[in-house]
């Protein structure tokens, strides 16, 4: 073995905290997967690549839900009754908008008070970026390392506004969608696309005043979701209401989501979904690497520059300027 200890000391040591579960270790790790530092995105390649056969083992669950709905109290409550069965729970946010910069989950930290001070439990706040793919690369490779830290149960976490709900359930085993009690109305204002994604559909706060409203919501969501063809045959999406302040249907939902995932690794499917994944995770790189290279040489991105201007003002197909710019790249 010749190998160079002095360039990969560092990430080679991590790599087996990591594996012991050490959460300073991990922290380190997240920070450089999300540095854009060449020298700390190389060092986080070689840690990834080290620790690939080590990642895979969680359950990824995905939940969305606009503003307000009870996201943060759902995933305290949530959090920590898996704690509470013995499972290890890392918690991601994808947040790639201004309206909550930088500190995200952290902001929020009061809302999940007791889960951040779980040492079961780990919470990381969005990653900041310009791009939803750079924030879904990073979180993406976040949740490889809590995987390989030795977390049973990851959650990525985004707000209903934009595409962030594609990027989640893209990178995730199951997509929860947390709903209000409001109801018929609240049904109109959710994208039907993002219906579709979901593979659990959860109406919150179903105490008190607004346990009657979240009863009728939870039937409409229940018949909206009837009339759609199911992401998975044969596990048409379910409709469950909660109450994240009282802790009811925590369980339920809990049950819910292990059976789900359950059939899908008993069949097969879910290694069918994650490769899939991976495999439109390879192409997203493929097209961001392109960009990349192309905007890094200046004769190039001169080019590009004239035809975004030509294509911005219907003198040029996009096709054909895509194809226009390729073709000088290669020559
Ligand atoms: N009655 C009741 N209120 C709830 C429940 N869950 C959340 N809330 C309230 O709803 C409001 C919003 O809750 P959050 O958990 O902050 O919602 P969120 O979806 O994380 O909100 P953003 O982070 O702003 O998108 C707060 O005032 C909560 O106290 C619940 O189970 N019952
Ligand atoms: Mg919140």
């Amino acid at each position: 073995m010749t190998k160079p200890l002095d360039s990969h000391a560092v990430p080679v040591n991590d790599a087996a905290r990591i594996l012991a579960g050490d959460r300073r270790a991990l922290a380190r790790a997240i920070t450089l997967v999300e540095s854009t530092r060449p020298a700390d995105q190389a060092a986080a390649e070689a840690l990834l690549t080290t620790l690939l056969p080590d990642t895979g083992r969680a359950m990824r669950i995905g939940i969305s839900g606009a503003p307000g709905v009870g996201k943060s109290t759902f995933i305290e409550s949530f959090g920590k009754f898996l704690t509470g069965i013995g499972k290890r729970v890392a918690v991601f946010a994808i947040d790639p908008s201004s309206r909550r910069s930088g500190g995200s989950i952290l902001g929020d930290k009061t809302r999940m008070e007791q889960l951040s001070r779980d040492p079961d439990a780990y919470i990381r706040p969005s990653p900041a970026g310009t791009t939803l793919g750079g924030v879904a690369r990073r979180t993406r490779e976040s949740m490889l390392l809590a995987e390989a830290a030795g977390f049973d149960v990851v959650i990525v976490e985004t707000v209903g506004v934009g595409q962030s709900e594609t990027a989640v359930a893209d990178m995730t085993d199951l997509f929860v969608l947390l709903a209000s009690p409001g109801g018929g109305d609240d049904l109109q204002g959710i994208k039907r696309g993002v219906m579709e994604l979901a593979d659990l559909v959860i109406v919150t706060k179903s105490d008190g005043d607004l346990a009657a409203a979240a009863g009728r919501a939870a039937s409409d969501y229940h018949a909206a979701l009837h009339l759609m063809r199911p992401k998975h045959e044969g596990l048409p999406p379910q409709v469950l209401k909660v109450s994240s302040v009282e802790g009811r249907g925590i369980g339920e939902a809990w049950d819910a989501m292990a059976r789900f995932h359950g059939t899908l690794t008993g069949d097969g499917r879910l290694d069918g979904l994650r490769a899939e994944q991976a495999r439109r995770w390879f192409w997203s790189e493929v097209q961001t690497i392109l960009s990349e290279t192309i905007l890094s040489d200046a004769a190039l991105a001169r080019t590009a520059t004239t035809l975004e201007r030509r294509v911005a003002g219907g003198e040029t197909l996009p096709y054909s300027a895509a194809r226009d710019l390729i073709r000088s790249f290669r020559s």
